[in-house]
């Protein structure tokens, strides 16, 4: 394409953004912005440091409160290891960010990360991802180690307004991280992030604002994430503080250690644990261009189902690494037709897609609750513990805050159900 032809597209683009309503997936892109990867897809960023991830298990000692720091030490260098994974794959792989394909009701991706230490103490680790509603678009996943008795599962639901600057993206949702054999669990909010380069047709993502990390022996991480010029100058900083408890992160100066750095490069840690093996060595606390991401497994497509994602969309993605816009067009329009029509049976029979693997749980219907078998929900607890909002804001809402007090939002959330998963017989991973 001509790049007066691009600006043009581009500059028509922006102006479709700037007027935007809301509904991200209504946004007709330029082409060369157009990823052929679907959005359900992004919850294998989650786990492409399968290592870290695990690390917690074999995390042992007789002092169960250094044990615990420790852990929690492992687990922020888990968290920090996944940023470059889900908000730098785009302009590693593609040269910049790019629309996702927004992933039809049903739609799954599924794979697994083979284990690749010498000793086989890590096992395999199974991903599971299934787009639970289209109006708005919302993900679940779950990444599970049996060998560990690991679980890791969240959800994600974004909105977005456009400023002058840039595409401000706010995360809905939280992923809980759950070590079933240590009784240790792990509530994680999503960090808010917004998109720059727009108008020099370069956009890539930075983070913004703060997340947690609230550890069920007490510990919680407050993560700061700045851009250039904030607190050092560099892109994709953060600075990330361990506090014994809630109640001592009032004051900065009770933080256990601080982390700090670039997400997407080179961080260091001061203070903390005693034992140097858990810190990382030379006082790097992680470098992410060192540990390469490892990339998951899936099935050829001949082999997939016909809700998986990498088959529904194939022919899309072929036209969009063909660059042949009329034909995205035409494949887009194509599934769009197909997933009306069945919308429209569904509405004429009475009855409602079944959602596969997850359940939408309502935390204030304590009814709901004890039907699952699980009357306390992680989240009741671990938001409760660090004063955060239960209700489906944006993630990382304070209790009390202006968005919690609504009444009308709710605490509606999705769960991974596992027995729904093991009876699965139709899908092979
Ligand atoms: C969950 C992640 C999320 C999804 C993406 C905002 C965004 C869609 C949501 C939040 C993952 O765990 C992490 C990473 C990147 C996020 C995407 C970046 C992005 O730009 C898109 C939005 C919808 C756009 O595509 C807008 C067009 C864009 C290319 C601006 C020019």
């Amino acid at each position: 394409m001509s790049s007066v032809a691009s600006a043009s597209t581009w500059t028509t683009f922006i102006k479709s953004i700037a007027s935007y309503n809301g509904d991200l997936s209504s946004l007709t892109a330029p082409p060369f912005i157009v990823s052929p990867v679907s959005q359900v897809e992004y919850s294998q960023y989650w786990a492409e440091h399968t290592d870290l991830l695990l690390a917690p298990n074999f995390i042992t000692g007789e002092d169960e409160d250094e044990v615990a720091l420790e852990r929690m030490v492992a687990v922020v260098k888990w968290f920090i290891s996944t940023l470059r994974s889900q908000y730098c794959t785009r302009n590693e792989t593609m040269g910049g960010e790019k629309k996702p394909l927004n992933p039809f009701l049903g739609e799954i991706f599924v794979g697994k990360w083979v284990d690749e230490s010498e000793d086989k103490r890590l096992g395999e680790t199974v991903l599971v991802s299934e787009q639970v509603s289209h109006h708005p678009p919302v993900t679940g996943y779950a990444v599970i180690n049996d060998q560990n008795k690991t679980l890791l599962q969240g959800y994600n639901k974004v909105t977005a307004y456009m400023s002058s600057t840039a595409l401000n993206v706010k995360q809905f949702g939280h992923a809980i991280l759950d070590f079933q054999k240590l009784e240790e669990q792990y509530l994680i909010t999503l960090p808010q992030l917004h998109i720059e380069g727009i108008f020099a047709f370069s956009p890539f993502v930075e983070l913004d604002g703060k997340s947690y990390i609230q550890s069920s022996t007490g510990y919680l991480a407050v993560i700061e994430y700045s851009g250039r010029g904030y607190f050092s100058g560099k892109k994709n900083s953060f600075k990330a503080r361990i506090f014994r408890d809630k109640a001592s992160s009032g004051d900065k100066e009770n933080a256990i250690c601080t982390i700090s750095g670039q997400w997407s490069g080179v961080s260091g840690i001061s203070g903390g644990p005693k034992r140097p093996s858990v810190k990382g060595g030379d006082d790097i606390f992680f470098d992410a261009h060192s540990t390469e991401p490892q990339h998951l497994v899936v099935k050829p497509i001949q082999e997939q189902h016909h809700l998986e994602s990498r088959r529904a969309w194939q022919s899309v993605a072929a036209a969009v690494k063909e660059g042949n816009y009329d034909l995205i067009v035409q494949e887009k329009s194509k599934l769009e037709n197909e997933q009306r029509a069945l919308r429209r049976a569904e509405a004429d029979s009475g009855t409602e897609w079944d959602v596969r693997w997850f359940d939408i749980v309502d935390l204030e219907d304590t009814a709901d609750l004890v039907a699952s078998g699980k009357p306390q929900d992680p989240l009741v607890s671990l938001a409760q513990v660090a004063s955060l909002s239960t209700k489906n804001v944006t993630s990382g809402t304070a209790k009390g805050d202006k968005d919690d007090l609504k009444t009308e939002v709710g605490s509606k959330h999705w769960r991974f159900n596992t027995e729904k998963f093991a009876a699965e017989t139709e899908v092979k991973v």
